[in-house]
């Protein structure tokens, strides 16, 4: 056996090999180095991003694609400190993923050793569970377990922390605390010396052998029988019924064509959210787009699906007082946030619609209400077109969404990171199918892109990837281009150059007065991306914007990374939209 294969770090390795973790997202450092090599010794991807933020957020892209909990590794200290934002991402998206971090040598902690922090408070209150391992005998069980609590129940991320003397081979930590306690004579050298080597003996005890724990199954939980069946005559009984379906709902990745299947027969008129975006397809006679709002406020019965009652849906204002609301959700606070509803079916929201899918069998008609539904929908789409055939100096962000509409791949997975451009772009783009669309969630983080991109590209490698960023969100990546150029992955970006931070600007203008804040420059980030070796492509006009995106296509098709600098116009669009 080669000492790669005997350490500590290959025992991390050897679980997320039996987990089936196709790649591990890394940055560097001193403390991990074992595990990276490990992990490609047995064949896992390794791919190192520029900051750790992009490879958490990558990791959580995976997770969201998968169903299977995305692994990043980071180094101790401000490794873990810059996953923060990305981890809290992860916990409000309920995206289930493992984050390993370094550590300190167990008997340097709390000494003055570099990058020594107390971590456990840092990242507790954003992950499921914290575990410190202490003994090589407890890394592989407690990764393990990892897997299973950020997918059981509520999904979500779990940190696993592995001090560095736990990831080398026993005889080299072993010389290694023999050369730390050096040869001194005098009583506090020799009791040093005595103290290390029962430390060093007790880190290794038990530790001989063993192979990596089986994955454990993980049953979705389902809301009772009394839920389905109480929901189930709800729904029979409502004369206007909707259903709006969210991200949880798609918790289940690999269930996804069946759960399509279920809400199609199910006959519902509903609205798509979030992962849930595109499970009906690019165009669906029940989906509808628009005017969410009014369809809330007329509708006698309302199912929410892995939908909480959030800012999104106006605390729960959005749906009439006297509609029957039912709740199916993972988590018990979810389903009755801001609103209590009058059938809380606690479970998998995707397994509950199709639980009800088979108990209530044939769809009744109700074709006056769907196409009431319908008609205003067609009337907000005849509205966009007639927003899009405004014409200016540069390039109208609406017509630009509706070319990529057209021109996009059927494969096509859309990432979204930025303000105003990447809402427009969520009224305009039609995800193809099931997990086709990568937003922030609720956290509504800025700079998620890079990394989701980066991860949805890795598992998704048949597909086009379309990064779609703000210039301000791209701020927050563009180094990561390095990433993608060197992992040689055909991704498109798209900056909608608007030279500000418009979400903000409109309204800080509207009721401060001041745009202090919120301008950028028209940068080339064309250039920059040249600069690591991608495509770039600048567009200034309107009739530039078909062509460029035919050329980016054919670019990635071709194994290349893009970027298209895209000069936008101002427009009014999005006005009375807030962001608050
Ligand atoms: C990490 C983070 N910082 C700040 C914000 C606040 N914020 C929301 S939208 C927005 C403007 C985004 O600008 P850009 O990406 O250029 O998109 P635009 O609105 O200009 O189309 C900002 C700063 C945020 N959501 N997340
Ligand atoms: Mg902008």
């Amino acid at each position: 056996m080669s000492p790669a294969r005997s350490n500590g770090g290959d025992r991390v390795a050897a679980v997320l090999q039996a987990h089936g973790v196709p790649v591990l997202f890394t940055l560097c450092g001193g403390h991990i180095s074992p595990i990276l090599v490990a992990a490609k010794a047995r064949g896992i991807r390794v791919v190192d991003t520029r900051g750790e933020a992009a490879a958490v957020f990558a990791a959580d892209a995976v997770a969201r694609l998968t169903g299977i909990p995305g692994v990043a590794a980071v180094t101790a200290g401000p490794g873990l400190t810059n996953t923060v934002t990305a981890l809290k991402n992860a916990q409000l998206a309920q995206s289930p993923l493992v984050l390993i971090g370094g550590a300190a040598p167990t008997a340097l902690q709390g000494r003055g050793a570099l990058q020594d922090i107390d971590q456990r408070p840092l990242v507790a209150p954003h992950v499921k569970q914290v575990r410190r391992v202490r003994r090589v005998a407890d890394l592989a069980p407690a990764l393990a377990e990892a897997f299973a609590v950020a997918r059981e129940g509520v999904p979500g991320p779990v940190f696993v922390e592995c001090p560095v003397d736990l990831l080398y081979d026993e005889a080299s930590i072993r010389q290694w605390y023999a050369e730390a306690a050096g040869k001194g004579t005098a009583l506090p050298d020799r009791l040093l010396r005595w103290y290390l080597e029962r430390h060093a003996r007790r880190l290794f005890a038990g530790a001989s052998g063993g192979d990596a724990p089986r994955p454990r199954e993980i049953a979705p939980p389902a809301a009772s029988d009394a839920a389905l069946r109480r929901a189930a005559a709800a729904l029979a009984a409502a004369e206007r019924p909707l259903l709006v379906i969210g991200s949880q709902a798609l918790a289940q990745a690999t269930n996804a064509a069946r759960l399509a299947q279920a809400v199609a027969q199910l006959g519902l008129p509903l609205y798509l959210s979030g992962m849930a975006r595109g499970l009906m397809g690019r165009e669906h006679r029940l989906q509808m787009r628009h005017a969410r709002r009014e369809a809330l406020r007329e509708a006698d019965c309302v199912l929410l699906a892995g939908v909480p009652c959030d800012f999104r849906l106006d605390y729960g204002r959005h749906v009439r007082r006297s509609a029957t609301l039912i709740a199916a959700n993972r988590s018990r606070r979810d389903a009755r946030l801001n609103r209590r509803p009058a059938v809380a079916a606690i479970g998998d929201a995707g397994g509950f619609l199709e639980a009800l899918a088979a108990e209530l069998g044939e769809p009744a008609g109700r074709a006056a209400w769907i196409d009431k539904l319908r008609m205003r929908d067609n009337e907000r789409e005849a509205e966009i077109d007639a927003r899009a055939a405004q014409q200016g100096e540069h390039v109208n962000p609406v017509a630009f969404f509706r070319t990529l509409d057209r021109v996009a791949a059927q494969s096509a997975v859309f990432v979204a990171d930025g303000g105003d451009f990447v809402a427009t772009s969520s009224y305009i783009l039609r995800p193809r199918g099931p997990l086709a669309w990568l937003d922030p969630g609720a956290f509504g983080t800025l700079g998620v892109g890079a990394g989701f991109a980066l991860g949805a590209a890795l598992v998704r490698p048949a597909s086009e990837h379309w990064l779609l960023w703000g210039d301000g969100a791209s701020g927050y990546g563009l180094a990561e281009l390095d990433t993608v150029v060197r992992h040689r992955i055909p991704a498109i970006a798209i900056v909608g150059n608007d030279a500000g931070w418009t979400q903000i600007a409109r309204e800080q203008v509207k009721l401060l007065h001041d745009d202090v804040g919120t301008v950028l420059a028209r940068s080339a980030y064309h250039e920059v991306a040249r600069g690591f070796g991608a495509e770039g492509i600048e567009v200034r006009r309107a009739a530039e914007v078909e062509p460029a995106l035919q050329r980016a296509r054919d670019l990635a098709a071709a194994g290349r990374t893009v970027l298209l600098n895209v000069w936008l116009d101002q427009t009014d669009f999005r006005d009375g939209a807030i962001s608050m």
